[in-house]
């Protein structure tokens, strides 16, 4: 390993085995638990079956697989021959996967059970061939690469548009790793994380994979999104201490088990939120339900993990928190001009995890990343003690009337109504062409009667008036990308 120093899996291969981590557990999943060791060994050996299938340095190869121990391998094998994982997500569709899969010349395609049809196109390697080939294959040496040479390409699950793939290097993880695992989140080798967000998403990644291969702890692998049921089975069978899920998830869980009933959560020592902003309602309702602060972050596949992020030693709720050590984050106006202090502005974000560039797309990378800087579009106002707070996208404002809304602070508002679970509000245009406030609720049980005029009476109450809704509809669920993020333009069309 030492002849590779660059090499992200040399060096994780390299830490398990000076600091004696090779007898611990890594990941657990079902009821199999791999050790650090053998999960180095693993990777080492399904490197010479990718080489069998014709993978090379620098080649890319697809990774659509759900979240368990191939996942891990088949991402460490190909670090170690200097090839590049790109990280799709296995549920999409084919042309999806195609379109993905073609965007990034892939030479293979790694897939999981039932979806190698979605890659008619490709080369493919089912993911229980891999390791049913690599228990009898030799260990393929780390290929030697250079610490900013390309490791994975992650694509932006894109709330609209076209997928493009942010490009990460093999220094990045470490960089997660040390700012915000060690620095923030203290973890230790006796950490057992259990993460709602997947594997091939910017959040989940730094969760599940970086943090315990550099840490020396563990992790629960889930194929699935787990049920509230399931995230309650899983924290007390591994007890698990780090939990890190998105607040769709976390109001999921407060409105299965209501407050104050958390015996299986003893364990649990601090819970951490992204992907969307946190209701302060919802924060203290974890924090109840779990007895563990909670602990808001924002980041971005482009910043390939949190960018700020409230940590033990200073979690402002709220707030997305302060930045990143490491990282510099500025307040600009819509033309990229600093704002005045107190003032709200677009987020700017520079620091040693930030993309180079998307794959084949100069323009884009030249619009997001200037100077150095990378625009994020999310709006904020930074407190007096350092920390942001979230405001949204820039992208997320609605016009009604020729005034401009935020639909988070009316989102928020009914969101404080016990019966209200989850909340959106945008601007639908009505039948005559004209743009109207809308809210979809999705309630908490089976909706009580009048529930709709309560939402509209408490809008009246705590809002201006060109604020409140004209109408609310209750829904069963929300549009939400697999990573929990809110499709605002599916809530705009008023139909999914
Ligand atoms: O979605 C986010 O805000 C996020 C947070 C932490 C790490 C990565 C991401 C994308």
């Amino acid at each position: 390993e030492a002849e590779a120093p660059g090499n992200l899996a040399a060096q994780l291969a390299g830490l398990a085995e000076r600091r004696g981590w090779s007898g611990r557990a890594a990941f657990h999943q079902g009821h199999r638990t791999w050790t650090h060791g053998e999960v180095h060994a693993l990777a080492a050996r399904a490197a010479t079956v990718l080489t069998g299938h014709g993978v090379h340095p620098g080649d890319r190869v697809v990774l659509a697989l759900p979240d368990g121990i191939a996942w891990v391998t088949a991402f460490l094998a190909t670090a170690r021959l200097g090839a590049v994982a790109v990280l799709v997500n296995p549920e999409l569709p084919a042309p999806d996967q195609e379109f993905m899969a073609a965007d990034a010349d892939a030479v293979l395609c790694v897939t999981g059970p039932g979806l190698e049809s979605r890659f008619p196109e490709r080369p493919r390697l089912g993911a229980d061939q891999l390791l049913a080939l690599t228990v009898a294959s030799d260990q393929a040496p780390a290929h030697p690469v250079d610490a900013h040479a390309p490791l994975y390409i992650q694509y932006t699950s894109g709330t609209t548009g076209r997928p493009k793939g942010a490009v990460h290097t093999h220094s990045d993880p470490k960089a997660y790793h040390d700012l915000i695992g060690r620095q923030l989140l203290r973890i230790t080798e006796d950490d057992v994380t259990l993460s709602v967000s997947k594997l091939y998403f910017a959040y989940g990644f730094g969760n599940t994979f970086v943090f315990p291969l550099f840490s020396g702890s563990s992790a629960v692998l889930v194929d699935r999104r787990p049920t509230p049921a399931a995230v309650d089975e899983l924290v007390a069978r591994h007890r698990v201490t780090l939990l890190y899920s998105v607040p769709s998830a976390y109001a999921a869980l407060v409105a299965d088990r209501g407050s104050g009933h958390r015996t299986c959560f003893a364990s649990v020592r601090a819970a951490v939120s992204a992907g969307e902003g946190l209701p302060t309602q919802l924060g203290a309702q974890i924090t109840e339900l779990l007895g563990a602060p909670v602990l808001e972050q924002i980041g971005s596949t482009e910043a390939g993990h949190a960018f700020c992020a409230n940590g033990l030693g200073h979690n402002h709720p709220g707030t997305v928190g302060r930045p990143v050590p490491g990282f510099e984050v500025e307040l600009r106006d819509s033309a990229g001009r600093p704002v005045a202090d107190g003032t709200e502005g677009e987020l700017w974000v520079r620091g040693p995890t930030v993309t180079p560039g998307y794959l084949n797309r100069p323009q884009d990378s030249e619009r997001t990343l200037i100077g150095g800087w990378l625009a994020t579009h999310d709006r904020a106002v930074r407190e007096p003690d350092g920390a942001f707070r979230h405001l949204g996208r820039a992208d997320d404002m609605e016009m009604v009337g020729g005034i401009t809304v935020s639909p988070l602070e009316v989102e928020a508002v009914l969101r404080t109504h016990p019966e209200a679970k989850e909340v959106a509000v945008a601007a639908v245009t009505d039948g005559k062409g004209a743009s109207r406030l809308r809210a979809f609720v999705v309630p908490v049980t089976r909706a009580p009667e009048g529930l709709q005029d309560d939402l509209l009476r408490l809008a009246r109450e705590r809002l201006a008036a060109f604020k409140v809704p004209r109408s609310v509809s209750l829904v069963p669920s929300l549009p939400r990308t697999s990573t929990g993020k809110l499709r605002r333009h599916l809530v705009r069309q008023g139909a999914w």
